[in-house]
């Protein structure tokens, strides 16, 4: 039987009661089992997806059928109903695809995740639940927890990263020069185009199917922080918006990316977080475009060895989001200057209100709360002057991740997390000009935006959204 959803070994690992474990050719599947499980996580979409793909591969090789599990959790981390309302409409679009392919897409809602999966797979007697890989801790104390109490094997494929992060890496890279060769060496073995899932059809028909307004009644979460009309939730707009940043604006990414006035980047980080498209899709458009080779090879410098870089620091650097995953060097200067004299400081209500002394600065805050997505140059100088302007680097990091996850449709992802430790703990940096504050940490400044943009029209653009505008 020809079977044409193959998925490269290397990207699956099994997960077991000792953890993960590489896994030889094939999989295991229960006896007398009735279906296969997709347990989606991270990867929210039905193109394009190895997850999903080695389900197929397993339900041609089985003749057996696939249901798809969403377990939603009541609340998860900082997120707000901006971005539960981003995702929940995104997976009504899912489902909608699923359905077309006779796959049956459950919802459910609970808060313990393993648990759900555990009795799902009792019910619908699961010869083997495949999920996708994550490396955020809460992600993999869910699936730890679901390896133990599931009485079917449990397998993870890595679908968010063009080369398998446990794969690519065993340990932490220190840095990004560390990590490319590795990448540019395999590249061509992963950066393959994907089976048309398209021609997997199985009959299998579902009762129910969920309305994303009635789900998000039901989510504990904040709702005083607005939903963005600034993107469009699911599959079908992200790639919308991938062929109008090719068509229009990657000719001069190379150039122009660093300027927040210019909107020259892709915008593809909030359908990238919630899996509505994979890297892999985009690297592959952006490497057939017909654009210039300077602002292809940055676009995918950034998509494939920056954003991977990011996962491995979170999968093997457990405190990723704390002052002691940063480098010792980057401790030790830390240290050294936490008594120096704050020339300002600020409470984390008056940075989340931008009523900072600095208008560049409260313009950014402002960009990130109005539109859900603050400019990726920004993010630096904003990250860095939180370091700069609180009494510790603890308070700096704490604060600047509740802001990023609280407000951008982005946040809550290993992208953040590396981000800002990046920003504040030097990671993946090297040692700078050692000076108050800051130690050894790179330093940046309002002089450093007036040579690279126009900082007074950026300020008047965003700070514009505070004359009485509803941010909330
Ligand atoms: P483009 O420039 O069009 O890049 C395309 C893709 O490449 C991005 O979507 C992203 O997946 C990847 N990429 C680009 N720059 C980086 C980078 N520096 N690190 C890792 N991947 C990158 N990114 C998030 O996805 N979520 C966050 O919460 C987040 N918080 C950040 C906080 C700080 C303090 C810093 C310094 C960076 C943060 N980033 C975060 C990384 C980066 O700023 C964003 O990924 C980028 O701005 C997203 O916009 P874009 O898709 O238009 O980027
Ligand atoms: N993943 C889930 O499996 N279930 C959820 O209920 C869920 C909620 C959620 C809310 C906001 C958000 O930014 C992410 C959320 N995720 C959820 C995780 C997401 O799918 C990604 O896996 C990670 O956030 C990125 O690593």
């Amino acid at each position: 039987m020809n079977n044409s959803f193959v998925v490269d070994r290397r990207r699956i690992s099994a997960i077991t009661e000792r953890g993960y474990e590489s896994i030889n050719d094939e999989l295991v599947c229960k006896e007398d089992a009735s279906c296969i499980v997709y347990w989606m996580s991270r990867d929210q979409r039905i193109t394009d997806n190895w997850a999903l793909i080695a389900c197929m591969e397993q339900s041609q090789k089985r003749q057996l059928p696939i249901r798809i599990l969403f377990t939603l959790v009541p609340e998860f981390l900082d997120a707000t109903i901006r971005q539960y309302d981003f995702m929940i409409k995104g997976l009504e679009e899912v489902q909608q695809q699923s359905l077309k392919l006779g796959i049956p897409f459950h919802l459910i809602l609970d808060s313990d995740p393993a648990a759900t999966v555990t009795a799902f797979a009792d019910t619908y007697n699961a010869g083997m639940i495949i999920t996708d890989f994550d490396p955020l801790k809460i992600k993999l104390e869910w699936k730890r927890k679901a390896g133990i109490s599931l009485q079917c094997p449990l397998y993870e494929v890595d679908a968010h990263n063009v080369i398998p992060a446990r794969f690519i890496s065993q340990k932490t890279e220190f840095a990004a020069y560390t990590l490319r060769p590795k990448v540019h060496k395999v590249l061509h073995e992963f950066l393959i185009p994907y089976p048309e899932v398209q021609s997997f059809t199985q009959d299998l028909s579902q009762d129910s199917s969920f309305s994303a307004q009635e789900v998000l009644q039901k989510v504990r979460v904040r709702k005083d922080i607005q939903p963005v009309r600034t993107f469009t939730p699911g599959p079908h707009a992200a790639m919308i918006a991938l062929e109008s940043f090719i068509g229009y604006k990657l000719h001069d990414y190379g150039e122009k990316r660093n300027d927040p006035n210019m909107g020259n980047v892709s915008d593809m980080s909030p359908w990238l977080h919630f899996g509505s498209i994979s890297s892999q899709t985009i690297a592959l458009k952006i490497k057939g475009s017909n654009s210039n080779k300077e602002s292809i090879d940055s676009y995918l410098e950034e998509l494939i060895v920056r954003k991977e870089l990011a996962d491995n620091y979170c999968l093997y650097t457990k405190e990723y989001d704390n002052f002691n995953g940063f480098h010792n060097w980057a401790q030790t200067s830390l240290n050294a200057h936490r008594s120096d004299t704050r020339e300002y400081i600020y409470s984390q209500e008056q940075f989340e209100q931008a009523i900072t002394h600095d208008a560049l600065w409260n313009a950014a805050q402002l960009e990130m709360m109005h539109t859900g997505k603050m400019h990726g140059y920004m993010r630096m100088y904003w990250a860095k002057k939180i370091l700069e302007w609180t009494q510790t680097p603890e308070e700096a990091q704490s604060i600047a991740i509740y802001l990023n996850d609280t407000y951008e449709l982005d946040g809550r992802d290993a992208n953040g997390y590396t981000g800002i430790a990046w920003s504040i703990g030097g990671v993946h940096d090297r040692a700078w000009f050692e000076r108050p504050v800051y130690g050894k940490i790179r330093y940046m400044n309002a002089n450093g935006c007036k040579s690279k943009f126009d900082v007074k029209k950026y300020i008047n653009s965003h700070m514009s959204d505070r004359k009485g505008d509803t941010l909330f």
